[in-house]
């Protein structure tokens, strides 16, 4: 399922109107760690970003029975202090974000994050991003796990997690989303490991394209037709946007139905486009071997076939 979907799918419990309870996820950080630019980039995906409110400390990002608040940390006046309590209190799950190349306000963040546990629910499960990884002079996981006393938190019960990320190019980014909702929607069985591959589009680092493939029964495609031919379009769309970057990644919800993963290696862009409650990191994970088997080929002047390589290699994630 994507991400906010399954978000969304897990929350059974009913609002006092009778309509599902809202889920409330707080996003904190210091600022300038990358927090607006990561709701951006996941909420994008779905086309319903809702305008900031509150003004500059504090954002709220609506999305169906979705709460997002957005705090930055450090440095706020005692009234404000009130209202964060409020949100982070009833926040059923926390992500916080470190800028993994801002190493001289590692020990402010640490400061903070302690700090502000003490207002959170104490089983609220805590995804840490270690974001802005495209930046040369980011820390590694461990480094920023150490930068933390991460070690401390292994001893409490709290489910937590760290990401590598970077709100910028998508890196990491969805993987981490991932893990999260899985975390929220563990009372509900989601099946990870197979997608429903529809169809996939491989262009080259320059924008040209260099096969599509498109999977299951022709005379039963018309469905998808549309939603194929939409995949080709964003996925060159981003080709070029992300021309200057080495790594990037972006999910897409197209036409209800479907998502379409774009991700880009040194060399390729893929768009895989596959059913929109299937997990996003299997999807990641195929696309890698994807990347190895056709730079094989690129490299020895074999035309690529997306078809062989997916049918080969994935046989079960590809729409029969
Ligand atoms: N290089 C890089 N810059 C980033 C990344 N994420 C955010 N930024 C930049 O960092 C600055 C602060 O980001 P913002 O989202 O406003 O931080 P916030 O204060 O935590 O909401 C902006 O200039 C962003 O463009 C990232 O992953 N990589
Ligand atoms: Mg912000």
């Amino acid at each position: 399922m994507s991400f906010l979907r399954r978000l969304i799918s897990a929350d059974k419990r009913k609002g006092l109107d009778g309509g599902p309870a809202k889920q409330h996820v707080a996003i904190i950080g210091l600022d300038a760690a990358g927090k607006t630019t990561i709701m951006k980039r996941i909420l994008r995906s779905e086309y319903t970003l809702s305008k900031p409110t509150f003004g500059v400390n504090i954002e709220v990002y609506r999305y169906r029975t979705l709460e997002f608040v957005v705090w930055d940390l450090g440095g706020h006046a005692p009234i404000r202090k009130t209202l964060w309590k409020k949100f982070v209190t009833k926040a059923q799950v926390i992500v916080f974000v470190v800028d993994a190349a801002d190493k001289k306000r590692f020990n402010l963040a640490k400061d903070v994050f302690y700090e502000s546990l003490e207002n959170t629910e104490p089983n609220a499960p805590i995804l840490f991003l270690a974001n802005k990884s495209d930046k040369e002079d980011a820390a590694s996981s461990v480094e920023v796990m150490e930068a933390l006393e991460l070690q401390k938190m292994t001893r409490s019960d709290r489910t937590f997690n760290m990401f590598r990320c970077s709100a910028l190019t998508g890196e990491g980014l969805f993987n981490a989303w991932d893990w999260l909702v899985d975390i929220v929607a563990k009372d509900k069985h989601v099946p990870t490991w197979h997608v429903k591959i529809f169809s996939a589009v491989a262009f080259d680092s320059n924008g040209k394209e260099l096969d599509q493939a498109i999977f299951g029964n022709p005379t039963q495609q018309a469905k998808v037709a549309t939603a194929y031919r939409e995949s080709i379009k964003e996925t060159e769309r981003f080709a070029k946007q992300m021309r200057d970057y080495n790594e990037a990644v972006t999910v897409l919800e197209i036409m209800e139905d479907y998502q379409l993963v774009i991700t880009k290696n040194k060399l390729f862009v893929l768009g895989i486009l596959i059913d929109v409650n299937d997990p996003v990191s299997r999807v990641l994970t195929i696309a890698s071997r994807i990347f190895d088997a056709i730079e094989m080929d690129y490299l020895k002047g074999i035309s690529v076939s997306l078809e062989k390589v997916i049918s080969n290699y994935f046989p079960l994630d590809a729409i029969s």
